[in-house]
């Protein structure tokens, strides 16, 4: 069955926001830290650990579980997902996939044709889960030529549509998409700018980390010199990916912190420098002014530089994110977006209505404060999570149970 048929073969209404994570060991370990991670990040979030599949065979020491513990448990491991970051992502947009696609398929469902009164519903639909005015009238409009050309005549024959153009929105098919302009044996610098609290420092570190993995020597620039305990709670992460970091007095220039950091990367063969700026408001043109003086010296000695700057900017923001994205590009050139705290929202809408909105990509996506919680934005892989019916996220994982969520299964160990 496909999946729009996987979603319309349910009795039931979607399940709960949090689908079971109880049964599934991997996404256990690796779900996001409860508030304790904050602010110093004194005790840097744990990284997500590989799957546990050894744990799974405990179903056969169960009564209950005898024989079927043993069978589930081997087609776990059968079936056990090629990528655990697309699980990590799937789990993360629980609350958005429940918010958009979940509604919208109650809609369809409930629906006994195309109407109207479905078309005003869908409208608010999207507009509630933050898809924004430009990508909704450009869903709609698309969406109803389909019904036209194609001779639809079931609501549920329009999921698929509107993932087709949800994906045109999201640019699906361009190749470049998650890829940041950096390359190995040159300085590659990276400003990372945004408003208070958006994810930019933690997005650094993540960054680094991921680069890191990839082979990169990784140098991060303390660059936020103006919120007390910002060079501090950057030197916690550089202590704990072992890079190093350099840094200024708390209220020094900004711009002088960029500038020896890359003269520093030049001297120790640094191919990534990673700035972390301080949180400004777009609305105060000093400090916007101030961010045009730390892209123009990070050019100075080293022409192409900044090679990237990425705007980090708060999901859970919704539309707020649009009008910071506005200014923020007029002030710095942006040359990419980081989502950041996907997770726990039901407003990822967002990603489309920015989509609809800029020329500038989504770079990277937030699904949570460890360091293996930034993912490359990759439009498929997105919609594959965003569309993937409920119980089947992490599903593969599990076997194929149809249990509903929260509900261990019998015979899963503990
Ligand atoms: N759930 C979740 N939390 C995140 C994510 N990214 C960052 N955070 C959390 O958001 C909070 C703020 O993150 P920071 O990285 O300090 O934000 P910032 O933009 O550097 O903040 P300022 O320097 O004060 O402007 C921290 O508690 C992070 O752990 C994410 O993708 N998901
Ligand atoms: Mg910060």
């Amino acid at each position: 069955m496909d999946r729009l048929g996987r979603w319309f073969g349910r009795s039931k209404n979607p399940p709960a926001e949090e689908p079971s994570t109880t049964e599934n060991p991997e996404v256990e370990v690796a779900a996001p830290l409860a508030s304790g991670v904050g602010e110093n990040h004194q005790e840097p979030p744990r990284e997500a650990s590989p799957p546990a599949v050894p744990n799974e065979a405990a179903p056969a020491t169960n009564a209950s579980g005898g024989l079927r513990g043993i069978w589930e448990a081997t087609r776990r491991l059968a079936l056990t997902p090629v990528d655990p970051f697309f699980e990590k992502m799937a789990e993360g947009l629980n609350r958005t996939r429940q918010n958009l696609v979940g509604q919208v398929v109650d809609l369809f469902r409930s629906h006994g044709k195309i109407d109207e009164e479905l078309w005003e519903d869908l409208e608010a639909i999207l507009l509630t889960a933050d898809v924004g005015v430009g990508a909704t009238d450009r869903i709609l409009e698309a969406l109803r030529g389909s019904v036209h050309e194609k001779k639809l005549r079931e609501p549920s024959e329009l999921l698929d549509e509107l993932r087709e153009v949800m994906g045109r929105i999201l640019g699906a098919d361009n190749p470049q998409a998650g890829a940041l302009k950096v390359e190995k044996g040159r300085v590659n610098v990276v400003l990372l700018v945004g408003v208070n609290g958006t994810g930019k420092t933690t997005t650094t570190a993540k960054l680094a980390h991921h680069y890191q993995k990839q082979g990169f020597k990784v140098l991060l620039a303390a660059a936020d010199t103006f919120r007390a305990a910002a060079i501090d709670q950057l030197q916690v992460w550089a202590d704990r990916l072992g890079v190093d970091l350099v840094r200024h007095r708390e209220g020094s220039d900004p711009a002088a912190v960029v500038y020896d950091a890359i003269a520093a990367a030049q001297a120790r063969g640094v191919d990534l420098v990673l700035v972390d700026t301080a949180g400004r408001l777009h609305s105060k043109a000093n400090l916007m002014e101030e961010l045009k003086k730390i892209r123009r010296v990070s050019g100075k000695d080293l022409p192409d530089a900044p090679h990237e700057v990425l705007l980090v900017l708060d999901a859970t923001t919704g539309q707020n994110a649009l009008e910071q994205a506005r200014v923020f590009h007029q002030a710095t050139e942006l040359t990419g977006l980081v989502l950041c705290k996907l997770d726990g929202t039901a407003r990822g809408g967002i990603i489309v209505a920015i989509a609809q909105e800029f020329q500038i990509p989504v770079k990277y996506i937030g699904v949570g404060e460890g360091l293996e919680d930034l993912q490359p934005f990759i439009p498929q892989q997105f919609l594959e999570a965003l569309f993937e019916q409920p119980s089947e996220v992490g599903e593969e994982s599990r076997g194929g149970q149809k249990e509903p969520a929260g509900k261990a299964s019998e015979g899963s160990g503990s």
